[in-house]
């Protein structure tokens, strides 16, 4: 049979859920179910993203969330959409969003799991037909099942993620994730309506000669950082920083490529989120043999202390992280040196 005539389609999403499924010998289905309601929020969301100059969701909505941003009406679609989809899909009692102030309790006091996510992230891009992502967390709940989520389910480090994931709504839109054991990317046919394995066992470059950072806050930066700047371009290292942090990831994840967000005047704590951004991102880093720190340890170690806390945030290339280290360290040694004496 000439079978070159009707060329596999490939992997689809579910398909791949469910015979990694069976690598969970007590799996009873419902983080399958889970992955797969956010595919379809997914979907749901892409498709608006790609009318936005067509119908009326781009610009401001009019308030600001919870951070003080102005929300984009994209934001809120987004938000509205994933909210949805965890809620009728059964398996999630408790969802963080930063769209969100507080906890959104889904009703499914069965549901096992939680779910940190930020909709849409880099939605200032949305009107310049820049790429945006949507980026998640899904922890196990530690309170009993048959009750409402807690906040201590919801305030659990990033080593206690069970699955993590982000979106990335580009020039293609892909779906990566991970359960923690290896990364894997699905490209969306629309055509289709399925997402379709194209980037099996991502394994991100040990280093690379890409750095992507605003330096537009250059001069509040932490000395060690501005160093570590320096010693890019001493070098002769791209720029690369899109304004997207899952763009920015994406790219720095496949190419090799460090993203810095430092602490600023503007943003002591640093300016991304540590629950539903920097620990998503910091487990599929490391579960693609790259690292994640906030300048001084592992981002996944930090101890939750709020909701939206914030956390510097350095991540991608391992030598390229541990170089970043490297150069916070030495500064804080200088200093501890000057103190002394
Ligand atoms: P700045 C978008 O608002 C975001 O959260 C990330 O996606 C992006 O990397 C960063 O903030 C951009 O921030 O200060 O460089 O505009």
């Amino acid at each position: 049979m000439n079978d070159k005539l009707a060329l596999p389609v490939g992997t689809t999403l579910d398909r791949f859920i469910m015979r990694k499924q069976e690598d969970f010998p007590f799996a009873t289905g419902e983080l399958s179910q889970l992955l797969r309601d956010i595919a379809l929020a997914a979907k749901i969301v892409n498709r608006e993203i790609n009318r936005a100059g067509l119908i009326d969701v781009t610009g401001a909505y009019g308030q600001q969330n919870v951070q003080g941003e102005e929300q984009q009406k994209l934001d809120v679609i987004a938000n509205i959409r994933f909210i949805r989809a965890l809620r009728n899909g059964g398996e999630v009692c408790a969802i963080i969003s930063e769209e969100e102030d507080e906890i959104i309790h889904t009703g499914n006091l069965k549901g096992k799991y939680i779910v940190a996510i930020d909709p849409l992230d880099g939605s200032s891009n949305i009107d310049v037909n820049v790429s945006i992502g949507t980026i998640f967390s899904i922890y196990r709940r530690v309170s009993e099942v048959g009750t409402e989520g807690t906040m201590e389910d919801c305030m659990q480090n990033g080593t206690h993620q069970i699955a993590a994931g982000y979106v990335v709504y580009g020039s293609s839109t892909m779906l990566v994730y991970t359960t923690g054991h290896g990364v894997n990317g699905f490209t969306y046919e629309p055509s289709l309506g399925e997402f379709f394995l194209s980037h099996p066992n991502m394994c991100t470059p040990k280093t690379g000669t890409i750095y992507s950072c605003n330096e537009g806050g250059y001069n509040s930066f932490p000395e060690g950082i501005k160093n570590y700047l320096s010693y890019c371009k001493e070098n002769g290292y791209s720029g690369r920083y899109i304004g997207s942090l899952v763009s920015d990831f994406h790219r720095n994840l496949i190419k090799g490529g460090v993203y810095i967000y430092p602490s600023t005047a503007k943003a002591p704590n640093g300016k991304l989120r540590l629950l539903y951004e920097c620990n998503a991102l910091a487990f599929i880093a490391e579960q693609a043999g790259g690292k994640a720190s906030n300048g001084k340890g592992r981002i996944m170690e930090m101890e939750p202390t709020e909701l939206h806390q914030r956390s510097p945030l350095i991540i991608g290339s391992a030598e390229m992280v541990d170089k970043v280290e490297e150069f916070m360290k030495a500064e804080v040694k200088k200093t501890e040196a000057v103190t002394a004496n």
